[in-house]
Protein backbone atom coordinates (compact mmCIF):
# COMPACT_ATOMS: atom_id res chain seq x y z
CA UNK A 1 0.00 0.00 0.00
CA UNK A 2 1.23 3.64 -0.89
CA UNK A 3 0.62 6.86 0.52
CA UNK A 4 -2.05 8.15 -2.26
CA UNK A 5 -3.58 5.04 -1.00
CA UNK A 6 -4.09 5.79 2.65
CA UNK A 7 -4.89 9.80 2.25
CA UNK A 8 -7.56 8.97 -0.33
CA UNK A 9 -9.43 6.37 2.31
CA UNK A 10 -8.43 9.17 5.03
CA UNK A 11 -10.09 11.93 2.85
CA UNK A 12 -13.11 9.57 2.14
CA UNK A 13 -13.90 9.39 5.70
CA UNK A 14 -13.54 12.86 6.70
CA UNK A 15 -16.03 13.30 3.82
CA UNK A 16 -18.47 10.71 5.45
CA UNK A 17 -18.10 12.30 9.27
CA UNK A 18 -18.52 15.64 7.94
CA UNK A 19 -21.67 15.38 6.16
CA UNK A 20 -22.86 13.22 9.25
CA UNK A 21 -22.85 15.77 10.84
CA UNK A 22 -24.10 18.65 8.12
CA UNK A 23 -27.89 18.03 9.11
CA UNK A 24 -28.23 18.31 12.51
CA UNK A 25 -29.46 21.33 12.52
CA UNK A 26 -33.10 22.58 11.47
CA UNK A 27 -36.37 20.96 11.13
CA UNK A 28 -37.23 21.51 14.92
CA UNK A 29 -38.10 24.95 15.19
CA UNK A 30 -41.58 25.38 17.33
CA UNK A 31 -43.94 28.28 15.81
CA UNK A 32 -46.36 30.33 18.21
CA UNK A 33 -49.18 29.17 15.94
CA UNK A 34 -52.18 26.51 16.77
CA UNK A 35 -49.65 23.71 17.07
CA UNK A 36 -48.60 24.93 19.85
CA UNK A 37 -52.03 24.21 22.19
CA UNK A 38 -52.44 25.90 25.05
CA UNK A 39 -49.96 29.03 25.27
CA UNK A 40 -51.41 31.96 26.73
CA UNK A 41 -52.34 34.70 24.83
CA UNK A 42 -48.98 36.41 25.96
CA UNK A 43 -49.09 39.02 23.69
CA UNK A 44 -52.51 40.34 23.27
CA UNK A 45 -52.36 42.28 26.20
CA UNK A 46 -54.60 40.22 28.36
CA UNK A 47 -53.14 38.61 31.17
CA UNK A 48 -56.85 37.79 32.24
CA UNK A 49 -58.02 35.60 29.90
CA UNK A 50 -58.82 31.95 30.63
CA UNK A 51 -55.72 29.87 28.75
CA UNK A 52 -58.43 27.61 26.83
CA UNK A 53 -58.23 24.55 24.59
CA UNK A 54 -60.20 22.67 22.16
CA UNK A 55 -61.90 20.57 24.74
CA UNK A 56 -63.47 24.35 26.34
CA UNK A 57 -65.92 24.99 23.22
CA UNK A 58 -68.56 22.35 21.62
CA UNK A 59 -69.43 23.34 17.93
CA UNK A 60 -73.34 23.05 17.35
CA UNK A 61 -75.79 23.73 14.82
CA UNK A 62 -77.67 26.89 15.32
CA UNK A 63 -80.86 24.97 14.00
CA UNK A 64 -80.77 22.68 17.07
CA UNK A 65 -79.95 24.81 19.89
CA UNK A 66 -81.88 27.72 21.85
CA UNK A 67 -79.13 30.58 22.22
CA UNK A 68 -78.93 32.27 25.54
CA UNK A 69 -76.53 35.16 23.90
CA UNK A 70 -76.95 36.76 20.73
CA UNK A 71 -73.59 38.31 19.68
CA UNK A 72 -73.77 40.95 15.91
CA UNK A 73 -70.76 40.54 13.54
CA UNK A 74 -70.33 44.01 12.03
CA UNK A 75 -70.66 46.14 10.48
CA UNK A 76 -67.42 47.44 10.59
CA UNK A 77 -64.36 45.55 12.34
CA UNK A 78 -66.54 45.36 15.34
CA UNK A 79 -68.51 42.58 17.53
CA UNK A 80 -71.63 43.61 19.60
CA UNK A 81 -71.39 43.46 22.30
CA UNK A 82 -67.24 43.24 22.79
CA UNK A 83 -67.95 41.47 26.03
CA UNK A 84 -70.74 39.47 26.37
CA UNK A 85 -71.77 37.02 29.37
CA UNK A 86 -72.96 33.46 28.70
CA UNK A 87 -73.24 31.13 31.44
CA UNK A 88 -71.51 27.88 31.87
CA UNK A 89 -73.09 25.20 29.44
CA UNK A 90 -74.68 27.75 27.45
CA UNK A 91 -74.63 28.69 23.63
CA UNK A 92 -73.76 32.23 22.26
CA UNK A 93 -74.98 32.51 18.96
CA UNK A 94 -72.98 34.85 16.44
CA UNK A 95 -75.45 36.79 13.71
CA UNK A 96 -73.39 38.70 10.74
CA UNK A 97 -75.28 41.76 10.56
CA UNK A 98 -77.37 43.19 8.25
CA UNK A 99 -75.14 45.93 7.62
CA UNK A 100 -72.69 43.64 6.80
CA UNK A 101 -70.32 44.64 3.50
CA UNK A 102 -67.62 42.52 3.71
CA UNK A 103 -66.07 39.10 5.06
CA UNK A 104 -65.94 38.53 8.82
CA UNK A 105 -65.51 35.71 10.59
CA UNK A 106 -65.43 34.17 14.53
CA UNK A 107 -62.00 32.62 15.35
CA UNK A 108 -60.97 31.57 18.97
CA UNK A 109 -57.52 33.71 20.77
CA UNK A 110 -57.41 37.33 21.67
CA UNK A 111 -54.09 37.67 20.14
CA UNK A 112 -54.18 38.81 17.02
CA UNK A 113 -50.66 37.14 16.10
CA UNK A 114 -51.99 34.14 17.29
CA UNK A 115 -55.37 32.94 16.53
CA UNK A 116 -56.94 29.66 17.90
CA UNK A 117 -58.59 28.57 14.96
CA UNK A 118 -58.10 24.68 16.56
CA UNK A 119 -60.31 25.81 19.60
CA UNK A 120 -62.93 26.93 16.90
CA UNK A 121 -63.40 28.70 13.49
CA UNK A 122 -66.30 30.19 11.55
CA UNK A 123 -66.78 30.48 7.97
CA UNK A 124 -66.05 33.70 6.34
CA UNK A 125 -68.75 35.37 4.95
CA UNK A 126 -69.89 38.41 4.08
CA UNK A 127 -73.96 37.76 4.01
CA UNK A 128 -76.17 39.22 6.32
CA UNK A 129 -77.85 36.46 8.53
CA UNK A 130 -75.41 34.19 8.61
CA UNK A 131 -75.08 32.51 12.39
CA UNK A 132 -72.06 30.74 13.70
CA UNK A 133 -72.87 28.94 17.43
CA UNK A 134 -70.43 27.58 20.10
CA UNK A 135 -71.12 25.92 23.46
CA UNK A 136 -69.24 27.22 26.21
CA UNK A 137 -68.72 24.40 28.35
CA UNK A 138 -64.67 25.27 30.00
CA UNK A 139 -64.36 26.70 33.00
CA UNK A 140 -65.86 29.93 34.23
CA UNK A 141 -63.69 33.05 32.94
CA UNK A 142 -62.98 34.99 30.28
CA UNK A 143 -62.24 34.02 26.49
CA UNK A 144 -61.35 35.73 23.59
CA UNK A 145 -62.10 35.64 19.88
CA UNK A 146 -61.42 37.82 16.91
CA UNK A 147 -61.39 38.37 13.01
CA UNK A 148 -58.75 36.45 11.27
CA UNK A 149 -59.50 38.29 7.81
CA UNK A 150 -56.32 40.15 7.05
CA UNK A 151 -56.32 43.62 9.26
CA UNK A 152 -59.49 42.99 10.79
CA UNK A 153 -58.38 42.09 14.50
CA UNK A 154 -55.45 44.58 14.12
CA UNK A 155 -58.36 47.12 13.38
CA UNK A 156 -59.84 46.46 16.29
CA UNK A 157 -61.92 43.34 15.04
CA UNK A 158 -61.55 41.08 18.37
CA UNK A 159 -63.66 40.70 21.96
CA UNK A 160 -64.55 38.61 25.13
CA UNK A 161 -67.27 36.32 25.94
CA UNK A 162 -67.47 35.75 29.83
CA UNK A 163 -68.82 32.46 31.05
CA UNK A 164 -70.54 32.58 34.42
CA UNK A 165 -71.41 29.99 36.55
CU1 LIG B 1 -63.65 40.93 10.03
Amino acid sequence: MNTQYWAMVVGGLLILALSGCSDDSGGNETRGDDASGARADATSGRDDLVQASVENFELVDCGDVEASTDIEVGPGFQYNPSGATVPQGEVVKWVWADEVDEEHNVVGGYDCDNPRSRWFKSESSAEPGVTFCLRFVGEPGTYGYQCTIPGHCGGGMRATVEVTR
